[in-house]
């Protein structure tokens, strides 16, 4: 048969590769990198190639089922839905609106009707039981950018290809294709920079395949970064080494920060983090000279119990280097599909309102995933008596897995969307099962605005929707819909054209009614059929770079840009600064009370950076292989990988473990065994367990990651938060280490 060729980004990870597809008939023949990709270049990693597997999947449902006495059973759409409405009114009719909570996972952000169709749902279930994987990741950076920028979107990303120092706080983008920066082919890049003269330097507890190819590697203990970033702003005022005048905005508090952190010096960062004086002077002086440099950090700053504090000394080591909105240091993205100029200048607070049993506060309208299991748990009014998952695996992500697990097993109804019965879903009473991402179109609403350079890509779907199969968009839709009472039969457009009408409305407003402009007039200019599409035309047209409805006739629209599959680039980062500021004063607060507090709390803490009874801190680690819980089911990736107990081989000879035996790790929260890995790549006094592992829970219709199941890691992660964010710790537990069997 004859083949022909598609192209398609990847949706499994924000660095958003170019895939060539090689089709034959409604065969995958071949997946590769699309050499001409707009910023990929042909790069890609085994994950995106895995997409035929995860395409042919056995054990991806295809269509709705639920549970019966004897296991799940097949059952049509309408069948479904009208089970899942009739669930909803009956926990909501017996224990009210917040009885019900959403989990709101993270491949959510990978599609486009995750991005466009989750508002409606949210609003629909008037519940404050909202929870996402935000708060087991990068919840402290948004709550950081949000006390700085006004906005919690509003988050600069480092300008890999024109800075000259590059340094990476916990990130390890070389097997993680990086995160919170959109830039595939990391060991290119860093090449590049390496080859134009600059450094990357790279601050990690473990030699990760990043800290490998740096030009420096600066080991520290875990959960200290936030000693060694304040220390590094205290240098820059030391040696006056501050610069500002180029940004052109009031800043506030900048003697007040000075103050704040003059106690935290280098020796004392030295001492905490376990790092040379000399390395970390080094460290200052290069960041303090060196013009344009790019601080970037991720998970390791972010899951510990001062993430917000870290992620925004970052932002302020950046914006005090003068490197913040400056080409080659970091700069904010102007994708496509965003307004130019911040719209809402209410600026950001956080506590709105507090989570019932524990008062932990509200942080982007959400509340922190760590006490879902005590909202279910604990009897009396806004008890959580229902789940609602989209595209999550909480009892794998969140810690305290075991206390999770048993919570939602007693629920009385849940409803996973999602791809598997996995982990979670087992316990649902209704799954609604996505289209292949091959059937559904694609555009990073998420991703194009962290890239690091502006581009704009949208990939067709590659076969239609199969009969008996449903768009991801349609099935947030009508759960929005049941949701409000309109039933399980209404039709999904309506809330499209709601999505549109609210878009729409803004537009004509801003107008004014003089301009003769209405909103049937604007949707009539709409080429897509109702859908993410349609809305996606909309925001293009009159999006920075659009044609404005035919007004500007060489901007974009989504007709032209389908008719680009490699996507087009739309430059490198301009200095925006001005146009996504969001404060209400227009200025920055370099030291909010919030911040100020935290840092009094962290002066307090410094004595409890200890071990106790248990001699080993335990830290993750992402494998190039893995995608966080869900990819342990396609055959090519499981093979790579496996899921051990990383420890240093002078710690295993001093108690006596050997490579290979199977070791019991044990920490506040739990016991598990697994098979220990030697590696110098570690430091002595740490061990690491990937996540996402942990594929054992009766129930499951997992059956290749079943093979090999490994150990769920959050089984051993007590509850502890940042109480800024709410986001959760995961790093840097204390766990004793035994050969397994012993005692
Ligand atoms: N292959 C693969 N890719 C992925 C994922 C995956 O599971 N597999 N997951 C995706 C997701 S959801 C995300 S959020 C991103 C995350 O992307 P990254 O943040 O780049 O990935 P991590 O591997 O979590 O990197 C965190 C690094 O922090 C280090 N670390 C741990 N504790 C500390 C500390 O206290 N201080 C410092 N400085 N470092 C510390 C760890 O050793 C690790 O190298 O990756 C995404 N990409
Ligand atoms: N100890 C420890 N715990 C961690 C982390 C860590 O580093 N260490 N990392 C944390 C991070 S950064 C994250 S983001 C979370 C991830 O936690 P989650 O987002 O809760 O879990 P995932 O493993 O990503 O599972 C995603 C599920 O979504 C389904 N899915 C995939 N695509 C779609 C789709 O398009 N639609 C629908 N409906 N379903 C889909 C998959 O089948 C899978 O079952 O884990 C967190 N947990
Ligand atoms: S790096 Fe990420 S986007 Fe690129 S192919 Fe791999 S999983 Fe897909
Ligand atoms: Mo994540």
């Amino acid at each position: 048969m004859e083949t022909r060729i598609h192209y398609k980004v990847c949706p499994f990870c924000e660095a958003g590769c170019g895939l060539e597809l090689t089709l034959s008939g409604e065969e995958v023949v071949q997946v590769r990198g699309d050499k001409d990709h707009v910023l990929s270049r042909g790069f890609c990693c085994p994950k995106g190639i895995a997409l035929k597997e995860f395409h042919e999947d056995k054990d991806r449902l295809r269509k709705p089922v639920i549970r019966e006495a004897g296991g799940f059973r097949t059952v049509d759409w309408d069948t479904a839905f009208r089970k899942v409405e009739e669930g909803l009114e009956r926990v909501r009719a017996a224990h009210g609106k917040n009885s019900v909570a959403l989990y709101l996972g993270n491949p959510n952000t990978h599609t486009m009707a995750g991005a466009l169709f989750m508002a409606p749902l949210i609003r629909a279930l008037q519940t404050r039981n909202i929870y996402t994987a935000s708060s087991v990741d990068q919840i402290p950076k948004q709550a950081a950018c949000g006390f700085l920028y006004g906005s919690p979107v509003a988050i600069p990303v480092p300008d890999i290809d024109r800075t000259k120092l590059f340094v990476i706080f916990g990130g390890n983008p070389l097997v993680s294709g990086g995160s919170l920066m959109t830039a595939p082919d990391m060991r290119r890049r860093i090449r590049d920079l390496q080859e134009r003269g600059g450094a990357c330097m790279v601050i990690d507890p473990m030699r990760t395949r990043t800290a490998e190819v740096a030009d420096i590697h600066l080991p520290i203990q875990p959960g200290t970064d936030v000693y060694l970033l304040l220390g590094l702003i205290s240098y820059l005022f030391d040696k006056n080494a501050v610069r500002t005048e180029a940004l052109n905005v009031r800043l506030r508090n900048l003697e007040g920060l000075k103050e704040a952190v003059s106690p935290f010096t280098l020796e004392r960062a030295a001492g905490v983090c376990g790092m040379k004086l000399e390395a970390v002077q080094d460290l200052a002086e290069r960041i303090a000279f060196t013009r344009p440099s790019a601080l970037y950090g991720r998970m390791g700053t972010s899951v510990t119990a001062h993430g917000t504090l870290a992620c925004w000394a970052i932002e302020v080591l950046n914006l005090l280097t003068g490197n913040l909105d400056a080409p080659g240091g970091t700069g904010f993205p102007l994708a496509a599909h965003m307004q130019a100029k911040a719209t809402s200048k209410k600026g950001f607070v956080t506590g709105r309102w507090h989570s019932r049993v524990s008062g932990a506060p509200e942080v982007m309208g959400e509340l922190p995933a760590s006490v879902l299991a005590e909202e279910m748990e604990t009897p009396g009014e806004g008890q959580v008596r229902m789940l609602i998952t989209v595209a999550g695996n909480p009892v794998i992500a969140l810690p305290e897995s075991d206390r999770l697990d048993a919570a939602i097993s007693e629920l009385d109804f849940q409803v996973a969307v999602d791809y598997y019965i996995n982990d979670t879903s087992r316990h649902a009473d209704v799954i609604l099962p996505p289209a292949s991402p091959l059937s559904q179109g694609h555009y990073d609403f998420f991703f194009h605005g962290f890239s690091v350079r502006n581009t704009a890509v949208y990939s067709a779907p590659v076969f239609p929707v199969p009969d008996g199969e449903k768009a991801k968009w349609e099935i947030l839709a009508r759960l929005a819909l049941i949701a409000e009472g309109k039933g399980a039969d209404a039709p999904p457009e309506l809330v499209e054209r709601m999505i549109l009408g609210g878009l729409t409305d803004k537009v004509v407003a801003a107008l004014g009614e003089e301009s003769g402009v209405t909103a049937d007039r604007l949707i009539q200019g709409l080429t897509p059929p109702p859908g993410p599409e349609r809305i996606l035309d909309f925001l293009l047209k009159i999006g920075p770079y659009g044609d404005a409805f035919g007004m500007k006739p060489h901007g974009l629209s989504f007709e032209k840009l389908a008719a680009l599959p490699h996507g087009m680039d739309l430059g490198p980062l301009k200095p925006r600064l001005n146009d996504v500021l969001a404060t209400p004063d227009g200025c920055m607060d370099l030291l909010p009370e919030i911040l100020a507090e935290d840092i009094r709390r962290l002066d307090r803490a410094e004595e409890r950076v200890h071990r106790g009874e248990r001699p080993f801190l335990l830290i993750g680690r992402r494998q190039l292989r893995t995608n966080n819980s869900w990819m342990h089911n396609l055959p090519s990736l499981l093979k790579g990988s496996r899921c051990t107990l990383m420890m240093h081989p002078e710690d295993a000879r001093s108690l006596h473990l050997k490579e290979g035996g199977m070791v019991r790790i044990t920490s506040d929260a739990g016991s598990l065994e697994a098979p220990l890995s030697l590696s110098e790549r570690i430091l002595p006094g740490l061990v690491s367990l990937p996540h996402g592992w942990g594929h054992t829970y009766p129930g499951a219709r997992l059956s290749v990651a079943e093979t090999h199941p490994g150990v769920n890691v959050n089984r051993l992660t007590p509850r502890a938060m940042d109480p800024v964010s709410g986001n959760a710790v995961l790093n840097g537990i204390a766990v004793s280490i035994q050969p397994a069997g012993g005692c």
